[in-house]
């Protein structure tokens, strides 16, 4: 009994405790630099990843993640983990990014790989499982994208989610679930959820309109015909123009050279343009023509849309305009109720702080330019001032020299 007891309380704790596949907080000084591979692609400008919390953060020590660290290059870095299969379970992609610099162009997002990724040579091209993370480029583009290879081809969300575009750390959260529905959550807040199939274009469409169905001939689509009994007034057609009965022969006017005096044309208060029948409705009206659809051939269902058989590495590959981008906390569950812990427990206890210490940088920042503000301001008038008695000077001496050359006159 005591056994089964002990068991009984054991048991909960053994069966649910969250391993997750990959966790990386970057707090254990420069030993992620032997966890991370730095990829050497040739023909790319590669930019350095540097450890660092920023110029605000929430804990300095905690807040410390890889940072973008040269403007307009390339970056790409990756790190591998124990291949697993997300069959049938939830597939939990989480990490957080701060893009402090206020970027105006460059990209925020992360990518999962099997584990034929060979780190050292990632680049662009670099074939991925999942991409997920913010995009920002000018005031257009401020999305969040979430690409799923599906059978070769890498296919985009088919609906706008929006980022956060502030120099703040956010917590972007991908959850895809054995049912073949997704959540993608920022700030452990949900911003868009749905059906796998429903959003992307995963499979051909289920129903094709019927190559072999054709509006019949005789079908009459016209709501409105015009009135067989309506005919046009025997008194309807009258010119555009009319010569105007105002006008008067000039007094001036010589038949010989000027020719023969003709009054100028108006428009004819009479004419009524072109005459059309009056619109009656179709007896004959059969509605719009709808084709039939059929099943399309071509569709094969997929219960395993969400399926990766072998996810081995997390990457980021992307490129900057402007660097600083700070990269943190990154997940790789099946189990969305731990991410959210997970972003409580990082994000969610220093995000206040981050945001106080950046108001403090900011009212700073703000007092030393108004106190550099006044002090040119002081300058100016000091300078202003002396220029005036330098002036006063120089009128006083060109008084006293002028006598002199009167004297000399
Ligand atoms: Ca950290």
């Amino acid at each position: 009994m005591m056994y089964l007891l002990s068991a009984l309380l054991i048991l909960p704790l053994v069966c649910c405790k969250t391993n997750p596949y990959f966790k990386e907080q970057f707090n254990d000084g420069e030993q992620w630099e032997e966890r991370w591979i730095q990829s050497e692609h040739k023909g790319k400008e590669w930019g350095k990843f540097v450890l660092s919390a920023g110029k605000f953060y929430g804990d300095g020590e905690l807040n410390k993640g890889i940072q973008t660290s040269q403007d307009a290059r390339f970056y790409g870095i990756s790190s591998k983990f124990n291949a697993f299969s997300n069959e049938d379970k939830p597939l939990v992609l989480q990490f957080s990014v701060k893009h402090e610099q206020n970027i105006d162009c460059g990209g925020g997002y992360i990518k999962l790989f099997d584990c034929s990724l060979d780190q050292k040579d990632l680049h662009g091209e670099t074939p991925y499982l999942i991409m997920f993370g913010p995009d920002i480029c000018g005031p257009g583009t401020k999305k969040v994208h979430v690409i799923f290879n599906y059978k070769g081809k890498n296919l985009l969300i088919n609906k706008d989610i929006r980022c956060k575009d502030d120099v703040y750390t956010h917590v972007y959260t991908l959850i895809v679930r054995p049912d073949n529905t997704y959540e993608v959550k920022i700030d452990n807040e949900k911003v868009e959820s749905g059906e796998l199939e429903n959003d992307w274009n995963f499979l051909p469409p289920k129903k094709i309109k019927d190559p072999e169905a054709k509006k019949p001939e005789d079908w009459d689509d016209r709501a409105k015909i015009d009135d067989p009994d309506d005919t046009k007034p025997e008194d309807w057609d009258q010119p555009e123009y009319t010569p105007d009965p105002d006008a008067t022969k000039p007094e001036d006017w010589d038949d010989e050279m000027d020719g023969e005096w003709e009054p100028p044309m108006i428009n004819n208060p009479a004419y009524k343009g072109e005459w059309k029948p009056r619109q009656i409705d179709n007896p004959n009206y059969k509605g719009q023509w709808i084709h039939p659809e059929i099943d399309n051939p071509e569709y094969t269902s997929d219960s395993k849309l969400y399926r990766y058989t072998e996810i081995c590495a997390v990457g980021i590959d992307l490129w900057q305009v402007k660097s600083g981008s700070i990269f943190d906390d990154v997940l790789v569950t099946d189990d969305p109720e731990y991410a959210k812990t997970f972003a409580e427990e990082t994000w969610g206890a220093t995000k206040e702080a981050e945001k106080k210490m950046k108001d403090s940088q900011d009212e700073e920042e703000r007092k030393k330019a108004e106190e550099e503000a006044k002090q040119t301001k002081e300058k100016e008038e000091d300078e202003e001032e002396e220029d005036e008695n330098e002036e006063e000077g120089e009128e006083t001496s060109e008084t006293t020299e002028e006598p002199h050359e009167h004297e000399e006159l």
